[in-house]
């Protein structure tokens, strides 16, 4: 299946993991990653770019909105040089790769804030009638009440112009990702993982995955790489419910309002049973060093 990946990476290690998942699942062929919520314009942008081709994947990628946050960007000295990104603002570029997307009944996968789904609507309209969308984002019963869930919260009005978008959107709310059955700490085999293998591509997750330990919550909820489960696993279940989203971003069941597609349960165990298979590779994959390039290298 074609995805484009639109990420907050480098603040909650989540996205990391995601993004790892993704490129060692056979089942997904990322043909972009978009960074949100950005950092001194394209910082994100840079640092995926760079930890993309340090593994040898040539996946293009492109800065999208900085909403103007200066936390939750934990990796900022591990950019090297000066190397340009693209930008969705400029270019043709993602227009024939999202194009490309929709003739190939691809999916655009958002794992953080709505800004660039929600720009994107707007510049390419006719577009978004063919593409799945899959957002991580959003709550029926927030885990802190009158709180509202990070990615919607970081822009409410274009999570609220998605919401309203339509029927392709399928959300996979924070009531099914934060959740102890997904929570990774430092003493997690899949922190192990990362934390075995020296070279940048697993080096950069352990660090994001350390520093957020420290500044931010002891462990991290794998939202996002469940997300990214559900694009080809019965890892999330699905329902239609007729819901609206409230001025303030919290998801609310009207009996009149048009029906959404939104999380009802999740599978975890199926979860983790695909994350074992494919980052813990055998001893034999392990020894030659060469997995990071079985796809796209
Ligand atoms: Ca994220």
């Amino acid at each position: 299946m074609p995805v484009v990946i639109d990420t907050d990476f480098g603040g909650d290690p989540d996205d990391a993991v995601a993004l790892v998942y993704a490129l060692r699942s056979r089942e997904l062929d990322v043909r972009a990653v978009i960074t949100s919520d950005e950092y001194k314009t394209n910082h994100r942008a840079r640092l995926v770019q760079q930890w993309l081709k340090a593994a040898g994947y040539h996946i293009p990628v492109f800065s999208g909105h900085d909403l103007g946050n200066k936390n939750l960007f934990l990796l900022d000295d591990l950019i090297e040089g000066n190397e340009d990104v693209l930008s969705i603002f400029q270019g043709d570029e993602l227009k024939k790769i999202l194009t490309n997307l929709a003739a190939d009944n691809g999916r655009y996968v958002s794992i953080g804030g709505l800004s660039n789904l929600s720009y994107l609507h707007v510049l390419f309209p006719k577009l978004w009638s063919s593409i799945q969308t899959t957002i991580m984002g959003g709550a029926v019963h927030y885990h802190r009440p009158g709180a509202i869930e990070h990615n919607i919260g970081l822009d409410v009005q274009s999570a609220r112009t998605i919401f309203k978008s339509g029927k392709k959107n399928r959300w996979v709310v924070s009531d099914h990702t934060f959740v102890p059955e997904l929570s990774v700490d430092a003493t997690h085999r899949l922190y192990s993982y990362f934390a075995g293998n020296e070279d940048f591509f697993h080096m950069l997750v352990r660090t994001n995955m350390d520093r957020f330990f420290r500044t931010c919550y002891p462990d991290s909820r794998m939202h996002d790489p469940l997300t990214i489960s559900a694009l080809f696993l019965p890892t999330v279940i699905f329902s239609t419910q007729r819901m609206i989203m409230s001025a303030t971003g919290e998801f609310v069941t009207a009996p009149t309002a048009t029906l959404v597609e939104i999380s009802a349960s999740a599978n975890y165990d199926c979860f983790w049973a695909d994350i074992d298979a494919k980052l813990f590779l055998s001893p034999a994959q392990k020894s030659t060093g060469n997995y990071s390039k079985q796809k796209n290298g």
